[in-house]
């Protein structure tokens, strides 16, 4: 049988282009470069924008604006609801692609397509619910109201670990909010950031036909670069809001720049993700959320499990198990069925795993796994076994975010100290607990609980519904994104008082009669 593993990268990239109906020529260039971490192979060079061209697009981004923040939300909408019907029928050759060139499995490179499918339904039935509340005024005669109004260009800085589903999240929801959108993806992966845009290009063009007067152009805009891409995104005046997915130093730098010009930023940083297993937590289950959550997309999801915090009295039967999955999880091509385990992104990436494990081994802790794997594949093919790491003490390399499969594993004595242990840390994204006992999991989701932006019971850290808000406290930033009420900071409100009276009474009870 042949099966999509079979063919080498370029024939495959080749394929998705060609359902996509994507024409590369355009796009060609020199400086970035299109590479498949699944073999290594460098399938095409791309040209980054220049300054000058970024502040024209996201000038132009900024023109569209003015017309698109007057057209009604519900319309806006139909775009959106538009959108997900060409992602639905794209989705095979989109999620192909993402698993090319992030170098995930099949059914997370769909997964992540789904995502997107999703968020543009959440942002449809969201274009007629951007509800403003009718406050009851102290003054007769008087009522007070919110109104919600776009915010102007929305630049979006999205990672390589998830390059189609962030952007989607951002401009789904940007768009039925009344905004533009500037998007500078990573630079690992522009060929997934090239096929979006070019789905919301068709689709913007079609829908823009049927609008009368005409909808402008520029309304969702691309700019190819590194990093002086999303410095000139924070530095612009013209950005009105930047939401900014990636590392906490790149956060930290985005995050100053913004607030040096009063504009709004969403952060989506660092995780450094833990679950508690108590004593009485079905185990099983545990391994399976464990397993799925550290070793999925090898490590390399901002959600992923990087710290395990298991109660001593069943850390014995918990880790038994788990060294069996760990010594048996299959690594390897990504497209191949079976594999739960695909490669790391580059050799940084490797090199950087290499070097939390040494770290970890000079700390005190005990590394099972971790190796170098599936060389055959590819020269420049990373791919590494998962590392499970018992450690002494949530030391140096514990408090910090490796992105890859490295699992720590701490052992408690009490939900106290599991708690302490899992808010000991820097970053505050995902956390999660196993258990049956209804006290320790209201525990853990109460105030005096989990400190991170997401808490889950029962199952792993990652994986989260678009239907909630996403994001985390401390180092991870602070900002939500997707689902609940997120879709607030992409707009801002206005409060309004209207006195339907004919006397003009003071708040508080101040007199000044003139
Ligand atoms: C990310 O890693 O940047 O919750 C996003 C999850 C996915 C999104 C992760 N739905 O794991």
């Amino acid at each position: 049988m042949t099966t999509s593993s079979t063919f080498a990268s370029a024939t495959l990239f080749d394929t998705a282009l060609q359902q996509l109906g994507l024409d590369l020529a355009p796009w060609r260039g020199q400086g970035l470069a299109v590479r498949a971490p699944r073999d290594g192979a460098v399938y095409a060079q791309l040209s980054s924008h220049t300054p000058a061209q970024a502040q024209a697009l996201i000038e132009g981004a900024h023109s569209a604006f003015l017309r698109w923040r007057a057209t009604p939300a519900p319309v806006r909408g139909e775009l959106v609801r538009r959108l997900g019907e060409k992602l639905r029928r794209h989705k095979e050759a989109l999620g192909l692609l993402v698993s090319l060139e992030a170098g995930k499995l099949r059914s997370e490179g769909l997964g992540e397509v789904q995502e997107m499918i999703d968020i543009c339904d959440f942002a449809v039935g969201l274009s007629r619910q951007l509800h403003g509340l009718t406050i009851a005024s102290e003054r007769p005669g008087h009522r007070m109201m919110e109104t919600w109004h776009p915010m102007g260009v929305v630049g979006v800085i999205s990672a390589f670990n998830f390059p189609v589903a962030v952007w989607s999240w951002n401009t789904a929801l940007a768009l039925v909010c009344g905004n533009a959108v500037a998007w500078k993806p990573s630079e690992k992966t522009p060929l997934c950031a090239i096929a979006c845009h070019h789905l919301l290009q068709q689709t913007l063009d079609e829908f823009a036909a049927q609008q009368s007067p005409a909808l402008p152009d520029g309304l969702a805009t691309l700019l190819l670069g590194g990093r002086e891409m999303g410095e000139l995104l924070a530095r612009s005046p013209r950005v009105a809001v930047l939401s900014a997915t990636g590392s906490t130093r790149m956060g930290r730098a985005v995050a100053v720049d913004v607030a040096q010009r009063f504009g709004r930023s969403i952060l989506e940083l660092g995780g450094n993700n833990a679950m508690v297993v108590m004593p009485s937590a079905d185990l099983e289950l545990a391994a399976r959320a464990i397993t799925f959550a550290a070793v999925g997309t090898a490590g390399q999801r901002c959600t992923s499990l990087r710290r395990l915090i298991v109660h001593r009295d069943v850390a014995a039967p918990l880790l038994a198990r788990l060294g069996k999955i760990y010594a048996s999880v299959r690594v390897g091509d990504p497209l191949e069925d079976g594999v739960l385990v695909g490669p790391l992104m580059d050799g940084a990436a490797f090199a950087q795993m290499q070097s939390a494990l040494a770290q970890a081994r000079e700390q005190g802790g005990t590394v099972l796994g971790g190796e170098r794997a599936c060389e055959a594949l590819g020269q420049d093919a990373w791919y590494a076994r998962p590392a499970l790491v018992r450690m002494p003490a949530q030391s140096a390399v514990v408090q910090h975010e490796t992105f890859a499969p490295i699992l720590y594993v701490l052992t408690c004595a009490s939900l106290d100290e599991a708690i302490a242990l899992q808010n000991g840390v820097p970053q505050g994204l995902s956390s999660a607990i196993f258990t049956t006992d209804l006290r320790d999991a209201e525990r853990f989701l109460s105030s005096t609980g989990s400190d991170c932006g997401i808490a889950n019971v029962n199952i792993g850290t990652s994986g989260a519904e678009i239907g909630g808000a996403f994001g985390g406290e401390k180092e991870t930033g602070g900002g939500r994104e997707s689902g609940s009420d997120a879709w607030k900071a992409y707009m801002r409100r206005a409060t309004n008082t209207i006195n339907y009276s004919d006397a003009l009474p003071l708040a508080q009870g101040v007199r000044f009669d003139v």
